[in-house]
């Protein structure tokens, strides 16, 4: 929703409020008045958040089926459905800014919006399943912990349940490669293979380094993120390494040691082309990855019709008003397109 033409002088009162807001920490909340900028970049972060938890739900969907027990199948299955719900939070938290779900979805669709690159590697492996819980799943935590505090209340008031959920998926995903690791001398080899694969994905999520990021500084000054992309990925690697050592694998990175000066571990530089053709759509998965979105997208079409009908059903026994769904003209530029 672009904010409605004010005069000049109460925008600058308006503006200044929203300024002392932030500067006092407090939360801008739907209602608020807000500058343009400041909500196109909330829908920009916030979809491309949703449309990753929903694609995220893909990689390891794919194991459900081939899962080894009924349990791992249950705990594996509990899991995917939880990301579905957080993609849910987030959309809700996007619609309190004036863009439906199925704007975004579009978008999505379209290739006009981004979703993590993280979701466009392949999980040939079942040890998959435990390394994205316990790498994929604990950088989203580091990334998304400082996000409860986000600025935007309905952001900041997801985020806090999706926390505690991804803590319960990163132990899950941990366990199960303990459990593997505790096993033949083939499942070892095969949780390594899995975490040679996917370690310089992970650090990849937190975004191209500080100094790369156009969004980074606007971002935080509006205290939307409240750290930067290199601070969070060392973060990460800090919070990592001695739970590989605890795990008994290997990360496949000849210049990671701890830093006795810094007090951190010292790490090698990430493939930031990889990252930037991952982004750009050249991943591996890419386009299979939005033809299965697509294809979930129309093959749900009569359920999103059946419900809409059955609403407007109930509505007018109500005797309310069916809800108007005309979109406006705008809504491209509401949306954050690229
Ligand atoms: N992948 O200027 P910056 C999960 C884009 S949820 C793709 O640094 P920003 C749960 C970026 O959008 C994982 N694109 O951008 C789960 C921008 O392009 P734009 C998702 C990326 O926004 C687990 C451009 O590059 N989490 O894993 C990536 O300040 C297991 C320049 O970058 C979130 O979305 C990337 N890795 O910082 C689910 C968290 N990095 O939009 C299933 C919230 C950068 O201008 C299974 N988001 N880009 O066209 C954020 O914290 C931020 O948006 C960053 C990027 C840190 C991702």
């Amino acid at each position: 929703m672009t904010t409605t033409p004010v005069e000049p002088e109460r925008e600058e009162g308006l503006q200044a409020a929203f300024d002392a807001t932030i500067a006092r920490g407090d939360r801008v909340e739907p209602r608020d008045w807000m500058p343009d900028a400041y909500r196109r970049t909330l829908v920009r972060q916030i979809a491309q958040h949703a449309h990753s938890e929903i694609i995220g739900m893909q990689p390891e969907g794919a194991w459900i089926g081939r899962a080894p027990s009924l349990r791992r199948k249950a705990i594996l299955l509990a899991k995917v459905q939880d990301e579905a719900g957080h993609g849910l939070y987030l959309y809700s938290a996007c619609e309190t800014l004036g863009v439906s779900r199925a704007e975004l979805t579009e978008l999505l669709l379209a290739g006009r919006q981004k979703y993590s690159s993280i979701f466009n590697y392949p999980t040939p492996s079942y040890a998959d399943v435990g390394t994205i819980g316990w790498l994929v799943d604990g950088a989203a935590i580091c990334n998304q912990v400082p996000l409860c505090r986000t600025s935007y209340g309905p952001y900041g008031r997801a985020m806090i349940r999706v926390c505690k959920e991804e803590s319960f998926h990163q132990r899950q995903g941990y366990e199960l490669l303990m459990t593997m690791m505790r096993g033949t001398g083939e499942q070892r080899a095969m949780v390594q293979e899995s975490v040679d694969r996917f370690w310089w994905p992970s650090l990849m999520m937190f975004g191209p380094p500080d100094a790369d990021s156009p969004n980074s500084a606007r971002s935080m000054a509006w205290g939307i993120k409240r750290n930067s992309n290199d601070e969070l990925r060392q973060r990460f690697v800090d919070m990592t390494v001695p739970q590989a050592e605890a795990l008994g694998v290997t990360l496949p990175d000849p210049d990671l040691r701890w830093n006795e000066e810094r007090g951190h571990y010292d790490f090698g530089e990430p493939d930031w082309d990889e990252l930037a053709a991952v982004i750009r759509g050249d991943g591996p998965c890419n386009a299979q990855r939005l033809e299965h979105r697509r294809a979930a997208h129309e093959d749900g079409a009569w359920v999103r019709e059946a419900a809409l009908a059955f609403a407007d059903r109930s509505a007018s026994a109500d005797g309310t008003a069916p809800a108007d769904r005309s979109v406006p003209a705008d809504r491209s530029a509401r949306a954050g397109a690229r």
